[in-house]
């Protein structure tokens, strides 16, 4: 796509949230959403070129506790997934990760749900303290954690650059993933792919 899309070349005041890449969400998993490992290399790629950089990479993870409300025993939508310290909760091993990475826990309480990775964690005040201004957007689930994740950063006056190569959707109903794409473009989010992203950073300025 075109380079005007991703606007200033990735550069201070970015960072690149990747959404709950665990096991669970990966095909296998107890949520596993079908073709999520396409998403790896070309998140690969932009985590390399990322970090090359010296920016910013923050990761988000679904972080349950047993018996959280979410989790069909409890009368929630979802089998259980993601309970903390187990390897379901784990990242996938593929994931090209730093020590350096911020890592965001979320929905750690066990009666209240939460998709967005700004929603009861120290997120919102990190971004603040590291001055960062706009935030790219990659992972798992589209139609639930990204979709909430970005539409609560976009109301919270950040800009949002959603990584359509790299997010890839649990489509409990067929086109939920187009749709959650489509409201978030609506809300003033940015559509690129990683591509896009990875030629805008060659060609800065
Ligand atoms: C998610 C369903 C349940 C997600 C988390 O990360 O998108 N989806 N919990
Ligand atoms: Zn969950």
């Amino acid at each position: 796509m075109n380079r005007e899309q991703v606007g200033p070349a990735p550069d201070r005041g970015d960072a690149l949230l990747v959404v709950d890449v665990q096991n669970d969400f990966l095909p296998g998993g107890a949520l596993g959403i079908a073709g999520g490992d396409a998403i790896l290399a070309p998140l690969n790629r932009l985590l390399d070129a990322w970090r090359t950089r010296g920016l910013p990479v923050i990761l988000s993870r679904d972080w349950h506790p047993a018996g959280h409300c979410s989790f069909h025993p409890q009368g929630g939508p979802w089998p259980d997934h993601c309970v903390a310290g187990t390897r379901g909760a784990d990242f996938d091993t593929r994931l090209h990760r730093s020590p350096d990475d911020l890592v965001i826990s979320k929905a750690t309480e066990p009666g209240r749900d939460a998709y967005s990775a700004l929603d009861g964690t120290p997120l919102a005040a990190e971004l603040d303290r590291r001055g960062i201004r706009r935030l790219f957007v990659a992972g798992l689930a589209t139609d639930y954690c990204v979709r909430a994740t970005g539409s609560d950063a976009r109301r919270a006056g950040l800009d949002v650059v959603v990584l359509r190569d790299a997010v890839a959707a649990v489509e409990a109903r067929p086109g939920d993933g187009e749709r959650a794409v489509g409201e978030l473009a609506a809300s003033g989010c940015t559509i690129v792919t990683t591509d896009d992203v990875l030629a805008a950073m060659e060609t800065p300025g």
